[in-house]
């Protein structure tokens, strides 16, 4: 009776294999992710998002033991993993490509989730992940067959000729330098923007900065009901922009430049903006894309230079702002609502402690509350032109609005959509804005009864939204809860159904959900 034996890799190589093809998709994605946007980094974002569906005991547990290290050991702990799985797809595939294939392939669609459910995804973020997963999978295939051909003999030669063990060690040693040159590379490139930004951060924090009044207590039911917080924390600030690529500028390089229907041009540099009077200042910003219950919208203590200020020293005369970031971008912004009194806009620097993060502008953006981003919110601003409305900016020659003024809105957070939850006295929470009015009240209905007012968390200011809450009694079944605002002038927000398009969604939001 004969017996084929199937011909196995060897162990070393096959676990070499699965290390070098995850290596190779890690490597690659560092450096699409370090070209177009760094936080769209396959390796960086599996992290981030271990560390944000980590047990909260895992992550007060590296918090207390390594301190401020804490992210890097847990990115180090994410390595490990990875490294391990890399390992068992390789071992898993001594005989036939699959199983590895399969288990790289899921890293790949790990990485391209992780990057997609980050809180500051964007379109173009994907293609980091999906040229990882790419790199990954014919990685795995290439140096599978490879090594199973050198496994049959090793000495017979390869289709170029050389024997097939050689080839197995030049394309091995390929992978390798290739994959640490692609990710050290990645790395390299964002690097300017990343080492100015850690400087700007330090200066921030040595800087004499005109602060606001800690933000209260009450402002949200965060702890309690586990709603939105009042404070946006920048990695969980929305993101919105059109950049194929994130600008990643220094703070050294940066000019800004206002000119056009001025009485004196001003150049300013960063150290220019640094030497002037520095405000804290905290602001809800909002899309004007935020869908009736959207999660476009999102609060942060903006440290930076009133922009009223400089514009005065300009002294304008049209009636348009029109500024450039250097991406291309332009947004078109009222002078005259710059100049109001008490409107407080901004040239920020710096968000919630630190520099502003590259994507939301470093080092410089336009912050003018009470406006839509669109018209006024230029990320990575390095131009401003005072002009008339003839010249259009990006979303105008788009269709959408001129002014951007924000509407007032509210969203319900609680119950989730569609939720279950026990009969009896139900919480109703959520959120309610309109910068600059400020909310002085908020209602509900519950299946279309009587409006009762809400419960209003502490206030800060206008320009920031206001957490609401209320407790309902309900049966069990099925029902609705619909919500409205009153803005700080005593105006009841619409109850008009508006689309985004072209200057913002109204109506007052309703939420369905279950008593059991
Ligand atoms: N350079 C640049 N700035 C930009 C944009 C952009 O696409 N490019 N988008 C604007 C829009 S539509 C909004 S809502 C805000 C979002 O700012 P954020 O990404 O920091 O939340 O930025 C504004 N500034
Ligand atoms: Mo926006």
């Amino acid at each position: 009776m004969t017996r084929t034996v199937a011909v196995a890799i060897p162990r070393g190589v096959a676990a070499g294999n699965g290390v070098l093809a995850v290596a190779a998709a890690v490597g690659a994605g560092q450096l699409v992710a370090g070209l177009l946007a760094p936080g769209s980094s396959p390796f960086l974002a599996v992290g981030n998002a271990v560390i944000r569906l980590a047990p909260q005991a895992v992550v007060d547990f590296a918090k207390t033991t390594f301190g401020t290290a804490d992210k890097p050991v847990l990115l180090a702990g994410t390595a490990v993993i990875l490294l391990l799985v890399a390992v068992g797809a390789g071992l898993a595939s001594r005989y036939v490509w699959t199983p590895g294939q399969v288990v790289v392939g899921a890293l790949g669609v790990a990485g391209i989730a992780a990057v997609c459910t980050a809180p500051t995804f964007t379109p173009t973020d994907l293609v980091a992940p999906v040229v990882a997963a790419a790199a990954g999978l014919w990685v795995f295939r290439t140096l599978h067959r490879i090594a199973l051909e050198a496994a049959e003999d090793p000495e017979a030669p390869s289709t170029r000729g050389l024997p097939r063990r050689t080839v197995l060690l030049g394309a091995t040693t390929a992978v390798g330098v290739g994959a640490l040159a692609a990710g050290g590379g990645g790395v390299l490139l964002g690097r300017g923007s990343i080492d100015s930004r850690a400087a700007v951060t330090a200066r921030l924090a040595a800087a004499t900065i005109t602060r606001e009044a800690p933000v209260p207590a009450g402002v949200d039911f965060a702890a309690e009901l586990g709603t939105t917080p009042f404070l946006t924390s920048n990695d969980e600030f929305y993101r919105i922009d059109v950049a194929l690529r994130v600008p990643q500028l220094r703070a050294e390089d940066w000019r800004l430049r206002i000119h056009g229907m001025v009485d004196r041009e001003l150049s300013l540099s960063f150290d220019d903006l640094m030497a002037r009077p520095l405000v804290e200042r905290t602001v809800t910003m909002t899309c004007v894309s935020n869908e009736i219950g959207g999660d476009l919208i999102s609060t942060a203590r903006f440290v930076g230079v009133d922009l009223a200020a400089v514009l005065r020293e300009a002294g304008p005369h049209g009636e348009q702002l029109f500024s450039t970031s250097t991406d291309g971008w332009t947004a078109g912004t009222p002078t005259d609502v710059v100049l109001e009194q008490g409107r407080g806009a901004l040239l920020a620097v710096g968000m919630n402690g630190e520099a502003l993060p590259v994507e939301h502008g470093f080092p410089v953006r336009m912050v003018v509350p009470g406006l839509y981003g669109y018209v006024s919110a230029t990320k990575w601003v390095t131009d401003i032109e005072v002009t008339t409305f003839d010249r259009t900016s990006y979303w105008i020659d788009r269709g959408w609005g001129v002014l951007g003024p924000v509407k007032t809105e509210c969203r319900i957070d609680l119950p989730r959509s569609f939720g279950r939850v026990p009969a009896g006295r139900v919480t109703v929470a959520g959120i309610a804005w309109s910068q600059p009015r400020g909310i002085s009240g908020v209602e509900i209905s519950v299946d279309g009864g009587n409006w009762a007012a809400a419960q209003l968390a502490a206030e800060v200011g206008g320009d920031t939204w206001r957490m609401w809450r209320a407790v309902v009694e309900v049966a069990p079944g099925s029902h609705t809860v619909r919500v409205r605002a009153t803005d700080g002038t005593g105006a009841l927000q619409t109850d008009q159904i508006a689309d985004v398009v072209p200057d913002g969604a109204t109506g007052w939001p309703a939420r369905v959900f279950t008593a059991t």
